[in-house]
């Protein structure tokens, strides 16, 4: 095959791999201090209808040619209005990520707001700082994949 043919066979399967491929959701679990962390963000979805009204670490897709981490500082921007900085990954039981209700992965994140107070500005109707503790996190009413990281953040940060 010809070099061209090479680079044109190339970019069909990276455009084939976009189009099967589930994407990577990330998501941030906001802490309001970062070495003594005592509260997380909850957001409560507004959409789409089958999510509407439950809570989850606020985040989204992960385009092509993003990185994870990338990602997520820009659908913090878009959907909270505020600048995180990203502090560290939330161990997940596989290399892949937590698994989700729609087939797709999602990898949590643990971070701060460097830059102005988070609003729901887009896909959300609420945002709540909730005490870091399995009993106040759990008494949201959460999406539920996103429950199940819950105790793994509060092991991880060693929390109660
Ligand atoms: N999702 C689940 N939990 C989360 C996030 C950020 C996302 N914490 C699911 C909801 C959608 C999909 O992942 O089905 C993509 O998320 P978004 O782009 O609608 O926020
Ligand atoms: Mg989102």
């Amino acid at each position: 095959m010809s070099a061209k043919g090479l680079v044109v066979l190339t970019a069909k399967l990276t455009v084939m791999q976009h189009t099967f491929t589930k994407p990577v959701v990330v998501g941030a679990a906001i802490l309001d201090d970062a070495t003594r962390p005592t509260q997380m963000l909850a957001a409560r979805r507004k959409a789409p209808k089958s999510l509407a009204g439950y809570w989850e670490f606020p985040g989204g897709k992960v385009e092509p040619e993003e990185t994870p981490t990338g990602a997520l500082v820009r659908e913090i921007r878009e959907e909270l209005g505020v600048e995180i900085e990203i502090l560290e990954h939330i161990a997940a039981p596989s290399d892949a990520g937590w698994r989700l209700d729609n087939g797709m992965n999602m990898h949590v994140y643990t971070a701060i707001v460097r830059l102005g107070k988070p609003e729901p500005l887009i896909e959300h109707d609420r945002l709540e700082w909730a005490a870091l503790t399995a009993s106040d996190l759990h008494e949201l009413e959460w999406i539920p994949a996103d429950r199940l990281i819950l105790d793994a953040i509060l092991t991880q940060l060693g929390g109660t």
